[in-house]
């Protein structure tokens, strides 16, 4: 077996079998078996990394760490579609340092082309006292790594965004973070309201300051040839200074899944979602995400967010989607003021002595209908949900027909490529 940093060279013109060993001592590195006619021209092909141990990749930890050892194919020609049977020869020492290392049986292992982001379920099987990994792949090029699947699809990001809703009205000397009021008034499930209904420990709405919990966030990991095609979606927690975490409520946000370019999208349940106007380069390695920043918006659409009360150079979701549709309406068929209004009307404490509901009773609680974020859904008055609902349709730059007056009946849709909910 050729455990060292020397290369062979393979003419690879149709289908058939090559066998490489290395150019020195004749050891054997692997058998290329081409199923098609595609000329792959000469092929260079080196063990481009030795040892017998395991090590991290884009920061994996035990016991999802990569051997040591790896496999670079470089052809002269390149194609997506050729289909390829690669036999890769280790050395017994070489399996058995990393399954001492990682505790994990070598059934395990995959083979991750980089670059493409191509994981390859592997056959394992002997040759003498050595050891084979086995494999199809589709093309031949890259570098060719060894571990467990999740130490190669692992991806994190740290996005950043801030609700309108919270935002609004900030503490006295916190005029830059937004308000964690449904925090304090104690009111946010440990169950997310969104579709995976993770669970997160009470304990994570403990903290207080900059990193404190205002609520809970929805991201999406979109295909980066088609971006209405949800591959991830996770829900998460968002902090005061417009953070994104994950439900221990500090970490970044961590998706199994290779690294590659992403479009990311952000929805919560009353404001308007938005998703990454170009794609994002993500790794393993935390990439920093920000939707915040006014002078530097990156979110697909026209209008996407606001800066509507929001804090200097910060651009925030747009509220008031009391409906949770995704569409912003103050009057007419599809409004969110009748949602706000049955809210109020509807609940069983809004009664004085047993007398019939009034207008502008404050409905306590963590409901869609309180676009404010402050922990009560009101119908009237100054402080009422609907009067930021009616701002954010006359307040919005959209709402203009060739250059005329805003209009009350105005529905803004969030800005997705699919456009609402
Ligand atoms: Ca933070
Ligand atoms: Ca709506
Ligand atoms: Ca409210």
């Amino acid at each position: 077996m050729n455990t060292a940093l020397t290369n062979d060279q393979a003419n690879i013109k149709g289908a058939g079998v090559v066998y490489t060993n290395d150019s020195s001592s004749g050891n054997v590195m692997l058998d290329i078996t081409n199923n098609n006619a595609f000329d792959y021209g000469c092929t260079d092909v080196s063990v481009s990394r030795s040892g017998t141990g395991a090590q991290t990749y884009n920061g994996s930890v035990s016991p999802d760490l990569a051997m040591d050892k790896t496999f670079t194919i470089t052809p002269s020609n390149t194609t997506t579609s050729g289909n390829a049977n690669v036999v890769f020869y280790f050395e017994l020492a070489e399996i058995t340092g990393w399954e001492g290392a990682t505790g994990q049986s070598r059934n395990n292992l995959v083979a991750y082309r980089e670059g493409t982001g191509d994981i390859v379920s592997l056959t394992v099987g002997t040759f003498g006292s050595h050891i084979t990994l086995t494999g199809d792949f589709t093309g031949l090029s890259g570098k060719f790594l060894f571990g467990t699947n999740d130490t190669f699809q692992r991806l994190t990001i740290g996005p950043k965004v801030f609700l309108q809703g919270a935002a609004l009205n900030p503490n006295t000397g916190e005029e830059t973070l937004m308000r964690d009021d449904l925090r304090v008034a104690g009111i946010i499930p440990t169950t997310s309201p969104y579709a995976d209904a993770l669970t997160c420990n009470a304990s994570v709405f403990t903290p207080t300051g900059n990193n404190a919990i205002v609520d809970w966030i929805w991201i999406e990991l979109r295909d980066k040839s088609d971006n209405t095609s949800v591959l991830l979606f996770q829900s998460a927690l968002l902090q005061r200074d417009g953070d994104i975490v994950a439900v221990d409520g500090v970490s970044p946000i961590t998706f199994k899944i290779v690294s590659g370019n992403y479009y990311v999208a952000i929805k919560h349940r009353n404001h308007m979602g938005v998703i990454s106007a170009n794609t994002i380069a993500l790794t393993g390695n935390t990439s920093v995400l920000s939707f915040t920043d006014a002078n530097n918006q990156i979110a697909f659409g026209s209008n996407a967010q606001t800066t509507s009360g929001m804090p200097s150079g910060v651009v925030g979701m747009w509220s008031g989607d009391a409906g949770g549709d995704g569409r912003l309406n103050y009057s007419g068929g599809l409004s969110d003021v009748p949602t706000v209004r049955s809210q109020v009307f509807n609940d069983p404490n809004n009664s004085f002595l047993g007398g019939p509901p009034v207008a502008s009773y404050p409905s306590q609680g963590y409901y869609k209908t309180d676009v404010n974020m402050d922990g009560v859904t009101v119908y009237s008055g100054a402080e009422s949900d609907v009067l930021l609902i009616r701002n954010n349709i006359f307040n919005n730059s959209s709402n203009s027909f060739l250059g005329g007056p805003p209009t009350s009946t105005y529905i803004f849709i969030q800005q997705l490529p699919e456009g609402a909910n």
